[in-house]
């Protein structure tokens, strides 16, 4: 093992030793003559190519040879290569070529080749020179009409003929920022030019000057072909269609095109035809080549899923309905009826466009549905294969055709109560509805519960609304259908429900509408199977309805109109369109949008005093007065233009406000409606306020006056019968002296009333024929404790009894209980008391106390006599006679 090693780097060793002494051209000179030799230089079009040997001592060297080579224009080194010569080429013939950027015939273009060996370069160089184009007896520039890409440097040289003094060297078209011109020796100027600009029409000129020769360049692109696609039109030719590059017209510069090796004489279109044997897979491929360059762009496909069909030819109407027609063609390539083809129709009216799509074998009509009777189409048709779709075909050219004429569409319609009537409307058939002009209408309707008796009316053309009175408690069914010169709509039949009084008056909610119209939704109804039907009209007028349907399974939905006016309330309803009669649902009422309500509002302001306290009222605000939502209302109080105080109130169906504790002045009241935009409406009135004392003094002189012409009347009248009462009175009287007594003592003035009370009266009846009917009795006098009680409270004082009976003939006379119900009495009683009284019993106390006292003794005689059981203490008694006998009291 270890010996193995040592061998191993024995000869290691030994082959490094032997390598080294190879080594250095210098040192072995005998094999190191190695280099190139039979050297040749010549010129390829503008490309200089150079050949050699090897020297046959080269053989020895083991290793690679490098040859490097250097170009030297004008002995200025401008290219530099190497060449690597392996072992076993060593021997042959090498050659090196290259193109120099600037023309052959500008300058001489030497090459000079040696060897490098292990870093040492051998002194055997060989050198060859191409010598440029001498000087003539005119300047010269070169390259001649080479083509050069766009974007690349040009450089053109100028050769000045001997003597000959160089001005300048320009490319026409540049500015000098783009070129440069230098001396590369005392002839000869090159010019590099940066060539941003494609020739156009011509070639570009280089122009030396001092020189009338210039020279010419063509300047433009590679090839640049994209995007190639294959198909077939005809199923026996291929079209190869792509994208062109840039290309410019003049010959040098054009691309030539072959489709798989043939040309394509209008390639530069981007399109390429041919002519196939049979339509399968295959690569197409399109070669695209100019001066600058080369371009291949291939595409792999089956023709058979590639068809671009033609268009239809020949389009016709052929059948025309009034709702369909059959559209029928021909086809250019006879081998389309095998192919499972699609076409698309583009039936158009109008600005309405429809496209419907249908397909089969080799098709060649369609029947196109669903189209308005009596009414112009327009239609075009493109077509397509079925399986593997590649492309529609172009439009076929357009047909005209007008449908034939058709009974009108059924109407929509729908009903509308009005005071006892039910109005029956229909909207007016558009056009497209119509299908020719409407000649009428007719209505029929019905009793649901007698279909039998069927009553119909026919309507003219012009109206679109029947008002008919139909009973109330009865439901019934209409129907109505149009009629135009083809005949009659199928009937619409709308079922009109018992009418129930209560609909007009539902609660509704408020709704403020958005951009001229309303956004109303509503709830879900189970009632509603075939919809809903949201009908609308201004709340306050009587109006046609307008209205709308909808599909069941919507709930909401804009309502507009071009009708629609701002500051108009409008009342919306929505009912269930159901199999028997709509079903109300709800109501809305509101504005588009409000607006503000004017000064004036209320038309009809009162006032009204009641004490302190002022109730200012108006009549309620009819609808149409209310060009906006009103709130409630406000009552301002001023007086001099001092605010007083406010009164307001939030309930919008209010119809006064009352200003409390106000003093006795002139007052102004403005009222005023409260709206979403503030307090609009402004009314007023002005209002003195009367003194409440005033008024009493008034009704109370009113009295006075009053009562004492009674007194006065009463008192004439007793006097003048006088004897007459007396004897008409108290004949039956046992005690003469007691009279005489009353009359000429006149004790208590007050009885000579009393001694009108009747004695033998048994009941409350009194006759007072003085006041009344003289001589006879009085009927009405009967006590009733209601009218008692009612009399007292309005202010039927008692006259105390005290002072109306005589003490000593209380067992004599009958028990004084007669009441005077007369409210004129009531009034004159309390200035009277006083003087009633004025006679024996001192004044003093009120008198309701005297006749709680006065009272007590009499009323039991009272009731023992009479079976009067709730006759209260303060039961009004009355004392006229004080009255009477006032004026002779000698008192
Ligand atoms: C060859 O010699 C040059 C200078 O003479 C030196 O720069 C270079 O590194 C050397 N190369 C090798 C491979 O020895
Ligand atoms: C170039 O011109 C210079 C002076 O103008 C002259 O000395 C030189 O010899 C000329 N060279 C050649 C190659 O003619
Ligand atoms: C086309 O209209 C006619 C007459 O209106 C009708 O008889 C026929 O059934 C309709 N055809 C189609 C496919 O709707
Ligand atoms: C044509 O294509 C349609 C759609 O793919 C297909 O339903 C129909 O069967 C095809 N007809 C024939 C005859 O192949
Ligand atoms: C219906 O109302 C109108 C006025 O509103 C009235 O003249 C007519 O008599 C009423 N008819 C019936 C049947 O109540
Ligand atoms: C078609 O409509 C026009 C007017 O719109 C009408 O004059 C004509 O009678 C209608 N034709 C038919 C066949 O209905
Ligand atoms: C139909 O007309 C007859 C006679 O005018 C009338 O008695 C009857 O009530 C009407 N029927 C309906 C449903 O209005
Ligand atoms: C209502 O139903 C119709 C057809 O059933 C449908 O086209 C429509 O989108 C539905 N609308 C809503 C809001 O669900
Ligand atoms: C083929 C050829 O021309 N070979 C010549 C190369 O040059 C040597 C001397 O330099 C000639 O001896 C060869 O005949």
């Amino acid at each position: 093992m270890r010996r193995t090693i040592m061998i191993s780097w024995l000869l290691l060793f030994v082959s490094l030793f032997y390598q080294s002494t190879q080594d250095g051209i210098g040192k072995e000179k005998g094999v190191l003559h190695c280099g190139p030799q039979n050297m040749t230089l010549e010129k390829f079009d503008q490309m200089i190519l150079s050949t050699w040997q090897d020297d046959p001592s080269c053989f020895a060297l083991r290793d690679v040879l490098i040859y490097e080579l250097v170009v030297l224009i004008e002995d200025q080194e401008v290219h530099h290569d190497k060449l690597a010569v392996l072992h076993n080429q060593i021997g042959s013939t090498h050659s090196w070529s290259w193109t120099p950027y600037l023309a052959l015939e500008c300058a001489s273009h030497s090459v000079r080749i040696s060897l490098r060996y292990n870093n040492r370069t051998s002194p055997w160089t060989q050198e060859k020179t191409l010598p440029g184009r001498g000087a003539s007896k005119k300047p010269q520039v070169f390259p001649r009409d080479k083509v050069f890409e766009v974007g690349r440097h040009g450089n053109f040289c100028c050769i000045m003929p001997a003597g000959a003094v160089f001005n300048k060297m320009y490319m026409s078209g540049y500015n000098n920022s783009n070129m440069k011109t230098r001396k590369i020796n005392n002839q000869t100027y090159v010019l590099t030019v940066l060539l941003d600009q494609p020739s156009n029409n011509s070639c570009t000129n280089v122009i030396c000057q001092t020189s009338d020769y210039g020279a010419c360049a063509y300047i433009g692109y590679r090839p640049d072909d994209r995007d190639l696609q294959c198909e077939t039109q005809d199923l026996e030719s291929v079209d190869c269609l792509w994208t062109v590059g840039k290309e410019l017209p003049k010959r040098q510069l054009s691309t030539e095109y072959q489709l798989n090796g043939s040309d394509c004489p209008n390639g530069s279109k981007g399109r390429c035809s041919q002519r196939i044997q049979e339509v399968g897979e295959r690569t197409w491929t399109l070669t695209a080549k100019n001066n600058l360059g080369k371009r291949e762009l291939t595409d792999r496909a089956d023709l058979m899923k590639r068809v671009h069909m033609f268009a239809p030819e020949g389009v016709s109407a052929s059948a025309v309905n009034a709702r369909n027609v059959t559209l029928s063609w021909r086809w250019k390539v006879l081998r389309y009826s095998n192919l499972n083809i699609t076409c698309q129709v583009n039936v158009s009216h109008f600005e309405t466009n429809t496209m419907s799509e249908i397909f089969g074998v080799g098709l060649l009509s369609v029947v196109v549905t669903d189209l308005i009777p009596n009414w112009t189409y327009n239609v075009a048709v493109r077509c397509g294969t079925t399986e593997h779709f590649w492309k529609w075909s172009n439009w076929s050219a357009s047909v005209n055709f007008h449908t034939r004429g058709d009974v009108p569409d059924a109407l929509d319609v729908w009903m509308q109560a009005r005071d006892n009537q039910t109005v029956i409307i229909w909207k007016e058939p558009q056009s497209n509805e119509s299908h020719g002009d409407i000649l009428e209408y007719e209505v029929s309707w019905t009793e649901n519960a007698e279909r039998e008796r069927l009553n119909k009316t026919k309507v003219d053309h012009n109206f679109l609304s029947v008002s008919l009175t139909l009973d109330p408690t009865e439901e019934h069914i209409v129907t109505v259908s149009a009629r135009n010169i083809n005949g009659s709509s199928s009937p619409t039949t709308i079922v009109i429900p018992r009418r129930k009084s209560d609909i007009t008056n539902v609660e509704t909610d408020g709704i403020i509408g958005s951009d001229g119209g309303f956004n109303l939704s509503w709830s879900v109804s189970s009632a509603a199977s075939c919809g809903y039907v949201v009908d609308w009209c201004p709340a306050s007028e009587n109006c046609r309805v307008e209205w709308l349907k909808v599909p069941p399974n919507v709930t909401n939905t804009r309502v507009f109109s071009k009708s629609f006016k701002a500051g108009v309330r409008y009342s919306l309803s929505v009912y269930a369109c159901t199999n028997r009669a709509p079903v109300f649902l709800e109501r809305r009422e509101g504005y588009t949008e409000e607006k503000r309500i004017e000064d004036s509002l209320f038309q009809s302001l009162k006032w009204n005093q009641r004490d302190s306290d002022v109730e200012i009222s108006w009549e309620p605000v009819p609808l149409r007065n209310q060009p906006a939502f009103i709130y409630g209302y406000v009552l301002y109080v001023d007086n001099n233009n001092n605010k007083v105080l406010s009164v307001s109130t939030d309930d919008p169906k209010a119809s006064s406000l009352t200003a409390t504790n106000l003093n006795i002045n002139t007052y102004t009241f403005t009222v005023k409606a409260k709206t979403a935009a503030g307090e609009e409406g402004t009314t007023t009135i002005t209002a003195t306020l009367n003194s409440l004392t005033d008024n009493l003094i008034e009704i109370v002189c009113v009295s006075l006056v009053a009562v004492f012409g009674l007194l006065s009347l009463v008192t004439i009248l007793c006097f003048r019968h006088w004897s007459c009462i007396k004897h008409k009175v108290y004949p039956p009287i046992p005690t003469p002296v007691l009279r005489d007594k009353w009359l000429t003592t006149g004790e208590n003035r007050c009885h000579h009333l009393r001694v009108d009370q009747f004695p033998h009266s048994e009941a409350d009846v009194m006759d007072v024929p003085e006041l009344h009917k003289p001589g006879a009795p009085v009927n009405d006098y009967v006590i009733q404790n209601v009218s008692a009680h009612t009399q007292t409270e309005k202010g039927y004082y008692n006259q105390p009894v005290r002072n109306c009976i005589p003490q000593p003939s209380s067992a004599i006379h009958p028990p004084l209980r007669s009441l005077f119900p007369n409210p004129l009495y009531s009034l004159t009683m309390v200035p009277g008391y006083q003087w009633c009284s004025s006679g024996p019993e001192p004044q003093g106390g009120t008198h309701l106390e005297r006749s709680s006292d006065g009272y007590q003794p009499h009323s039991e005689a009272e009731r023992s006599s009479v079976n009067q059981t709730e006759v209260r203490p303060d039961s009004p008694i009355s004392c006229v006679s004080t009255y009477i006998l006032l004026p002779q009291s000698p008192q």
